[in-house]
């Protein structure tokens, strides 16, 4: 590696910087191996003059410096260690200019400018604008931008940048020129460029103040017939966060533009948002539902930063979560409107519990706001995101919508143009409040997932039911011991009817929400007139673990009659985890699997219910994820783990197979192809049906008429949410005719760089004997590329990552594998590397032999004399 290597920093070093810009005017002058950026910069000191600046510049070659328009001679400047450092500075503001040249197409990290099927692109967050020019780079130093991009007329027809346009204009030299300007000060990781030959799509939005803005989505020509989705999410997103926020966008113009080399899924670039193809791009044929909802979910996600990230964006990257953590919460919420609101609760309590906690559990594990790294890429996690948006998420529970709002309102207005910490969020919630939150700050600076053990007791004399609730939390790499958190717990009572009982709460008498705030509280709810069922923390009110011993009656009256969508889920799932949980011990033990009846009469009444929404009952027909499951081991076994839950759903589907013939055939339409949510939640149920149907059992067998079913689904489909879920399950059911079916699943699809995708997931995915070997020669393939983001997760990742009995052989030879592409995917994309790393830092959670083999590859991995940091940080910490 050419960079530096970086030492760990910590929040409690923060300063101030010492000069700010306030303007930069950046000259671009495209060219794929020596692009030239000349940047001038206005600056004035912070509080002190004279002292040195300091501007941060890696992998870039320092051409020229100047201050004041006069060229520094090299005693008055240092550039080492990717440090700019300037001295001998006036005492009033003064103007930097530094003259760069960089590789574009040398640029295989997708940081800082690349190109992209032969397209110039930008990725500066979180620190890549550093790799264009030499600038103060970090988020508290705000600038307006002023932005000429110069590029060949042929190859570079299309010229962008944030902003509006203000000229435009021929060169005469066969090169042309655009000159974008950016009103809103912003840190430079907003910065964004695009060049190349691309076509738009055109479509406006007239805000509620009756501005209309221009919205356009530029992609590649091939691709121009795939963007309708994603402008009509765009329209929705803006309306909505109109309505709900009270949030209008503020420039004329709102670009999106889609590539397909992107290390993650989007980013929020002022006015100019980038995305990954996978989150644009959808036709009926080529996108499933899952595909049409992620789209939708990322551009309000990118969009909703404007307020929530850009507007009011990070004093440091430590404050990471006050911008993705609050921007997840508004996605969520713009999706719980858009599809169902429980169905969503659903999926996002299931990321939380299957991934977030176990990244709690890992070596990884950092608090909301982390208090020190090595790499800020590698704490772009669930736990800065995802746990970020249930943190608020608890906040908006406590204070209710209309406060929560006003919090929102004071929020922006007292914030707006500023770089903020989470503590300021906080204060603004304090503030619509009118009380402190100093305990509930704890979740953002304690790591680890709360275990809540709970008991209820009932005194039919004095008619009162007693909660008594502890809480604990595991130590972590930051912490020993942990404080208690503040957690609102949200409580329903049903009788044995399965009828919900009053208990007097705020917002409705059938729930009420308890405030967990001591290492153990005793909760007493009177006038309860009958000993009680208890819904415990309803539609996951907090993320922590609960303990608590249901009776399976119990969990089985929730199952059927709570009125909480989210626990009625949840006990279905509980109930078939312990199932699960005790088979996996006689399967141990060498024993046959047995599946329990009550878990199949209440399956059968989920296929017989028509009153529910069939997204919710796709969702409750689903057995607990493997993640899940070893999540509840001391130590995990995959094999034991996948080969249960496959017999049982192989042991479902012939108990049930008439019940789920009938529900599958009745679900059959006609209607073409539309994504909605009512026809999406059908397909998700008539699915969720032929996934059991095609279940084999642990000895491979399967009824050949029932593979025949999912063969016609595969060659009768209309779209590709029904052909690629037959094709799942009959890649999963049958080797030899999955294995027909990919090939011409591949013979239709190969030029169409997102179907490839789906075609590799599937490959790697197959949880059928000789997986390894078959990905192992894709790497290899002339479909696969490393240099490629969404390549690498669909081969590598889906199968070291979700593919856990083939990916965790005894024999070690997945683990090679995996460090094999680490070391490879290091020297290209150091990024991507890091987060390729993941399974492997779980090691501690497998048996003796596992560990041993997954350290040994850990260590050669750090044992490498080259490391980016990203890999060197994920290999240290998880040996530690
Ligand atoms: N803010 C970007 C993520 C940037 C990741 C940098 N490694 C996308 C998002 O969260 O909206
Ligand atoms: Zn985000």
């Amino acid at each position: 590696m050419v960079t530096a290597i970086k030492k760990e920093i910590f929040l409690k070093d923060y300063t101030p910087p010492a000069y700010l810009v306030d303007r930069i005017d950046l000259r671009v002058e495209l060219d794929p191996q020596a692009t030239r950026v000349r940047a001038t910069l206005s600056c004035r000191a912070n509080g002190q003059t004279g002292q040195p600046l300091v501007l941060n510049g890696k992998r870039l070659e320092l051409v020229r410096v100047e201050v004041d328009e006069t060229e520094l001679t090299s005693d008055r400047y240092s550039f080492a260690d990717d440090l700019l450092i300037i001295l001998g500075l006036p005492g009033r503001p003064f103007t930097v200019t530094v003259e760069t040249v960089i590789n574009p197409a040398g640029n295989t990290a997708l940081e800082g400018l690349y190109l992209s099927s032969g397209n110039y692109c930008t990725q500066c967050e979180a620190e890549g604008f550093r790799a264009i020019t030499c600038f103060p780079d970090r988020p508290d130093v705000m600038s307006v931008f002023t932005t000429t991009v110069v590029g060949d007329k042929t190859a570079c027809p299309v010229l962008l940048a944030n902003g509006n346009l203000v000229d435009s204009g021929d060169l005469g030299d066969g090169r042309h020129y655009a000159t974008w300007h950016d009103p809103f000060p912003k840190p430079c990781y907003l910065f964004a460029l695009v060049a190349g030959n691309l076509v738009h799509i055109r479509d406006s939005f007239t805000t509620r103040s009756s501005r209309i803005v221009d919205l356009r989505i530029y992609v590649e020509e091939r691709n121009q017939d795939k963007c309708g989705h994603a402008m009509r999410a765009l329209q929705k997103a803006m309306r909505w966060d109109e309505e709900r926020f009270g949030r209008e966008y503020d420039l004329d113009t709102f670009m999106i533009v889609a590539v397909d080399d992107f290390n993650m899924g989007a980013m929020e670039n002022k006015g100019l948002n980038v995305f990954n193809s996978k989150y644009v791009l959808a036709l009926p044929e080529t996108a499933t539902d899952v595909d049409y909802e992620g789209i939708e979910g990322v551009i309000a996600h990118e969009y909703f930063h404007n307020w929530t990230g850009n507007r009011i964006t990070c004093r440091d990257w430590f404050q990471l979560s006050l911008k993705e953590g609050l921007t997840v919460f508004r996605d969520q919420e713009f999706t719980a409107d858009m599809i169902s609101r429980p169905v969503k609760r659903i999926q996002d309590a299931n990321i939380i519990r299957s991934f977030q906690f176990r990244e709690d559990a890992g070596p990884m594990a950092h608090p909301v706001r982390p208090p020190s790294f090595v790499e800020i890429n590698n704490f772009y996690t669930l736990t800065v995101y995802n746990k970020g948006a249930e943190v608020i998420r608890m906040l908006y529970t406590l204070l209710g919508p209309q406060t929560f709002r006003r919090g929102m309102d004071i929020y922006f207005e007292r914030h707006d143009g500023q770089a903020v910490t989470c503590d300021d969020f906080v204060a603004a919630m304090e503030a619509a409040w009118g009380r402190e939150l100093d305990q509930f700050k704890r979740w953002y600076s304690q790591a680890g997932t709360p275990e809540l053990t709970v008991e209820a007791t009932y005194d039919p004399a004095a008619r009162h039911l007693v909660l008594e609730v502890a809480q604990n939390c595991p130590p972590t790499r930051e912490a020993a011991e942990k404080e208690p958190f503040y957690m609102p717990l949200a409580v329903g009572l049903l009788d044995e009817t399965g009828r919900s009982l009053p208990i007097g709460g705020a917002v409705d008498s059938a729930t009420r929400t308890l405030i967990l705030s001591e290492r153990s509280q005793r909760f007493v709810l009177d006038e309860i007139p009958t000993k009680p069922t208890v819904s415990f923390l309803r539609n996951f009110s907090a993320p922590v673990k609960v303990v608590f011993a249901q009776s399976d009656e119990e969990l089985s009256r929730l199952m059927a009659h709570d009125t909480d969508p989210f626990n009625r889920w949840d006990a279905g799932q509980q109930l078939g985890l312990r199932y699960l949980l005790a088979q996996i011990d006689r399967f141990q033990n060498g024993d046959a699997i047995e599946l329990d009846q009550r878990l199949v009469h209440g399956l059968r009444n989920l296929l017989a219910d028509d009153d529910s929404d069939p997204a919710f009952l796709a969702m409750a027909l689903l057995l607990p994820t493997e993640n899940w499951i070893g999540q509840q081991m001391t130590t995990i076994d995959p094999v034991a783990v996948f080969s249960v839950r496959q017999q049982f759903r192989a042991l479902i589907g012939r108990a049930l197979c008439a019940e789920l013939q009938t529900r599958y055939h009745r679900l059959s339409s006609d209607a073409p192809y539309r994504y909605t949510a009512a026809d999406a939640g059908r397909r998700a149920l008539r699915n969720g049906c032929l996934a059991y149907l095609l279940a084999p059992d642990l000895s491979g067998l399967l009824d050949p008429e029932l593979l025949a079913l999912g063969v016609q689904q595969y060659r009768t489909g209309d779209n590709m949410t029904d052909r690629l879920a037959a094709l799942t399950y009959v890649v999963n059911a049958d080797l030899d005719t999955g294995t027909e079916l990919l090939t011409d699943f591949h013979a239709q699809w190969r030029h169409d760089p997102l179907v490839v995708d789906k075609w590799l997931i599937l490959h790697a995915g197959c949880t059928l004997p000789g997986t390894l070997d078959r990905v192992r020669g894709l790497t290899v393939h002339p479909s696969f590329t490393h240099k490629n983001p969404n390549k690498v997760r669909s081969l590598i990742a889906t199968f070291c990552a979700t593919n856990h009995s083939q990916f965790h052989a005894a024999d070690g030879a997945g683990y090679v594998f995996l460090a094999d592409q680490v070391i490879l995917l290091d020297t290209l994309n150091p990024q991507i590397a890091a987060r390729m790393l993941a399974p492997l830092t779980q090691w501690r959670r497998y048996d003796a032999d596992r560990q041993v083999l997954i350290r040994e590859q850990l260590t050669r991995i750090g044992g490498l004399p080259s490391l980016s940091n990203d890999v060197r940080e994920v290999v240290e910490k998880s040996l530690a």
